[in-house]
């Protein structure tokens, strides 16, 4: 393929395929439906709900013959089935499913369904709970269906993930979030020991479960945010603290990107999310769909959404997390007891069950199907890359390095310039890998059109296989801090395939390492004194990632304050300027409306954390490597100079008489770290300087996006000030 051939017929081809109009689903009456483009979705994406293609159902049935086709529309809840409950029974330990028994790169990969949200209007999302088939067999090869939860409009299917929205900049639309699931508790066992999902442990002992759904990555104001606390129950039987409305508002008024919408309930976010609630939020603007109308970017045709993330299932494939105390850790021979300390249970009973310090499953799904196959064309395709799991990095290479692959977007969106990750030059070359964080995004062109390419191209992984990501050893991906990296022989180093049909008719993307993606792009960044601090941030702030432990001895990560001055005296009491506190602890980030803040975040633990900041797009200006010291291990640098305050050093090497951190030299930014980000991960021995811009007033939060740590704390609040205050 010659990337610089003159356009095919493709550039001319019209960007949305509009259905017929008797395949236009009414949702909103005559006056919608007869719209121009009421509903434009890829023809491959609409014959099938919950997107299978049709090509793909008939794959499917191929290749599972007795599974039930995923298009026939569930009733609005699920009835009567009860399913087991995996893990509801503390005496006995469930059986897992074995991932070894699956079958691999044989299913199709659902496409969800596309909603056109490109002009406004208010669409209504339910959450209800269906049976879904995942890709999983019994020990005949019979498809066992998995009770999940997942998102639809009336009159459509259910799906985990839920459908793809696609908006459109300067189109504000609202959506009008339902919770329809059955009232019959939770389909995990919930922790209520952890703070705050005591809040909801009332309407839980009910029946009733709390939901709340987060656009990650929006420009949303506060009451439409989506906040932990924000949560309703079914037919809004109780309503969490700061519940506003149930009809939320996104202006999009931000640059395309790729956006995604998750369940946040407080201290629950990790099992709703686990559970299904998660689906895209693709937002376009002039520059992207000039973009494609110029033949730069494959358009939306060749356009995948893939989101990836970590399960484990029961032997009868319903949903595993593990709980209770002899409950098996996936991939590990750990239980639960292993990793929660016996004074939880002495406090709370043998048979309570207990959040773990993370979660990593032994199955790697892709758009709810365990390790999809994707044909493909020997052309160009562009795929948004998400990491919908709990705990688990990814650290992604493919099979075949004749593959090129270019990284074009970042969560926020589009990078100024393509950066070539894999230059598709046949060698497994330093470099050639992308590092994917729980809630980070990446749009990637893919080129499959190279005459070496081989007919099936697996995406693999080399991140840890069962323990957190401590950072990169070196330019060629490996780990660090001994953490022992998944392989192609593990279920878990292997995300899907890709195969390469050549009757499938290919299209030519110009887009290589170098092309203009986004001339509008304003740095936030620039630094002309070069003196670290970004030349429009009004304001610094020294943050910091601390890990310490629960009431139960339980290691608890959480946030705080980092600036020199004196420790905070415990966890709730921000009476210092230095160390961890907890989310309910008086609020210490209040940046002004409008101002731009340099936020320098310290990770003082021994794992990566992926920080996530509400409301707002920022910038990387720079990471450096830290010294400190933690004698005691209590998870807060040491005051080693002893004069009762935690104070900074510059330079490389630490002299702790003098200083208790020390900042040394710049560590290079990561490709996937340029752009516009709402989610970077810092690894351990790291500081991380952000820019952002705060331009929207209330209360917002910034968490560890690490579900199991978000869900213990590792999140605080921010309010952003429309006044100063005193
Ligand atoms: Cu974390």
């Amino acid at each position: 393929m010659t990337k610089n051939a003159k356009r095919t017929s493709d550039a001319s081809r019209p960007y949305d395929q509009e259905l017929p109009e008797s395949d236009v689903p009414d949702l909103f009456g005559d006056d919608r439906s007869a719209a121009p483009f009421a509903v434009a979705r890829s023809a491959a994406a609409s014959l099938a709900a919950p997107g299978l293609a049709e090509d793909q159902v008939h794959a499917a049935v191929a290749t599972a013959p007795a599974a039930p086709s995923q298009a026939e529309d569930p009733p609005p809840t699920a009835q009567g089935s009860p399913c087991p409950t995996p893990g509801d029974d503390a005496d006995t330990p469930t059986q897992l499913l074995d991932p070894a028994s699956q079958p691999m790169f044989v299913n199709p990969l659902p496409r969800p369904e596309r909603i056109d949200a490109r002009r406004p209007g208010t669409y209504v999302i339910q959450i209800r709970q269906t049976d879904q088939w995942l890709g999983l067999v019994d020990e005949h090869g019979n498809p066992l269906l998995t009770t999940v939860w997942g998102y639809g409009q009336p009159g459509h299917a259910t799906t985990y993930p839920g459908p793809t929205f696609v908006a459109y900049e300067g189109q504000a639309i609202k959506v009008n979030w339902q919770n329809d699931l059955p009232v019959e508790g939770h389909l995990l066992p919930v922790d209520t020991t952890i703070h705050y999902a005591d809040s909801v442990k009332k309407p839980l002992e009910e029946g009733w479960v709390p939901t709340v759904t987060h656009l990650h990555g929006g420009h949303s104001p506060s009451g439409s945010d989506g906040l932990p606390e924000q949560w309703f129950t079914q037919h809004d039987s109780s309503r969490g603290p700061d519940f506003e409305d149930r009809i939320y508002t996104y202006p999009n008024d931000q640059e395309a990107a790729t956006l995604w919408y998750h369940d946040h309930t407080m201290g629950l976010t990790r099992l709703n999310a686990y559970a299904g609630l998660a689906g895209f939020y693709l937002l376009r603007d002039d520059n992207s769909q000039t973009l494609v109308r110029t033949g730069v970017l494959p358009g939306e045709q060749n356009e995948v959404e893939l989101a990836i993330q970590d399960r484990a299932f029961t032997a009868d494939g319903q949903l595993y997390y593990p709980a209770y105390k002899d409950d098996i850790l996936p991939g590990t021979t750990d239980r639960v007891g292993d990793v929660v300390p016996q004074q939880f249970y002495d406090a709370n009973g043998e048979d309570a069950p207990s959040a773990v310090p993370e979660f990593f499953g032994d199955h790697i799904v892709v758009n709810g199907m365990a390790w999809p196959n994707l044909d493909v064309a020997a052309g160009d395709y562009e795929f948004h890359l998400l990491n919908g799991s709990d705990s688990r990095f990814y650290v992604l290479k493919l099979s075949d390095p004749d593959v090129k692959v270019q990284l074009v977007g970042v969560d926020g969106g589009l990078l100024p310039e393509a950066i070539t990750i894999m230059d598709g030059d046949g060698a497994q070359e330093d470099g050639e890998f992308l590092v994917l964080a729980p809630a980070d995004r990446l749009d990637l062109v893919f080129e499959f059109g190279g005459a070496k390419v081989d007919p099936t191209v697996q995406l693999l992984n080399v991140g840890p296989a069962y323990e957190p990501f401590k950072g990169l050893a070196g330019p060629d991906g490996s780990l660090a801090g001994g953490a022992i990296a998944a392989t192609a022989d593990d279920p878990v180093g292997n995300v899907m395939q890709f195969t390469i049909d050549h009757t499938l008719p290919a299209t030519d993307a110009s887009v290589t390492g170098g092309t203009v993606l986004n001339t509008g792009l304003r740095s936030l960044v620039q630094d002309a004194d070069e003196d670290g601090i970004a030349d429009l941030a009004s304001n610094v702030r020294k943050l910091g990632l601390f890990e310490g432990v629960d009431e139960f001895g339980r290691i608890q990560p959480l946030l705080g304050t980092a600036e020199d001055g004196p420790v905070h005296s415990d966890t709730m009491t921000p009476d210092g300027t230095f160390g961890p506190l907890l989310y309910d602890a008086p609020v210490t980030e209040k940046p002004l409306l409008g101002s731009t803040e340099q936020w320098e975040i310290f990770n003082f633990t021994e794992d990566a954390h992926p920080i996530h900041l509400h409301q707002t797009q920022f910038q990387v200006l720079e990471k450096r490597s830290i010294d400190f010291e933690d004698e005691n291990e209590d998870g807060v640098p040491d005051d080693t100079n002893g004069d009762g305050r935690i104070t900074y050093g510059q330079g490389m090497v630490a002299d702790f008489a003098q200083n208790d951190i020390w900042i040394g030299d710049a560590i290079p930014v990561a490709p996937e770290e340029t752009g516009r980000q709402d989610t970077v991960s810092i690894s351990p021995g790291t500081m991380l300087s952000l820019v952002a811009q705060f331009d929207l007033p209330g209360d917002y939060v910034w968490h560890c996006h690490i579900l199991s740590h978000e869900d213990h704390e590792m999140m605080r609040q921010y309010q952003v000030l429309a006044t100063p205050s005193s």
